[in-house]
């Protein structure tokens, strides 16, 4: 069994699509292992979007990452990393295809209401940042 992490972020929050999102998730049959609301610090965003660090667009996605509460939760299944990445769809919500998260709710690029784990090593970074070990069943 594999692990990943979802974050709701905060253009999916404040537009009420918590629910329809783990709505996806659960019908998909992925198990949620720990989810919780938090407010990422702007120390926090940098670090979880550290590998974006010197790209143009590094400022304003922090800013927006801790604009405001997000939703983060690990997910659980077999293959679960690419399994989500499909659901959520291609990062920019104009080309995303109908039928994904991204696809169905985002117009942009940099407001597309999720962010997944990318590969094992990505999930044990982000996981550290948001997660501290006794949260995760
Ligand atoms: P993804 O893994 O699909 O979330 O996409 P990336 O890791 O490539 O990008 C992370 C975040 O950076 C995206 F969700 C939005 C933001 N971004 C931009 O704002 N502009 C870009 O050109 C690329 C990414």
């Amino acid at each position: 069994m594999e692990r990943t992490l979802l974050v709701i972020k905060p253009d999916g929050v404040r537009r009420g699509l918590v629910g329809e999102v783990i709505s996806r998730i659960e019908r998909k049959g992925i198990k949620i292992r720990a989810l919780k609301m938090l407010l990422m610090t702007r120390q926090q965003a940098e670090e979880f979007y550290s590998v974006h660090r010197g790209k143009p667009f590094f400022e304003e996605l922090v800013a927006f990452a801790s604009s405001g509460p997000v939703v983060a939760m690990v997910l659980e299944g077999d293959s679960v990393i690419s399994v989500v990445r499909t659901l959520i769809g291609p990062t920019d919500g104009r080309k995303a295809p109908p039928g994904t998260i991204r696809g169905d709710f985002s117009l942009s690029i940099l407001e597309n209401i999720v962010h997944a784990s990318d590969s094992p090593e990505a999930f044990e970074k982000e996981v550290r940042v948001l997660f501290s070990p006794h949260e995760i069943l």
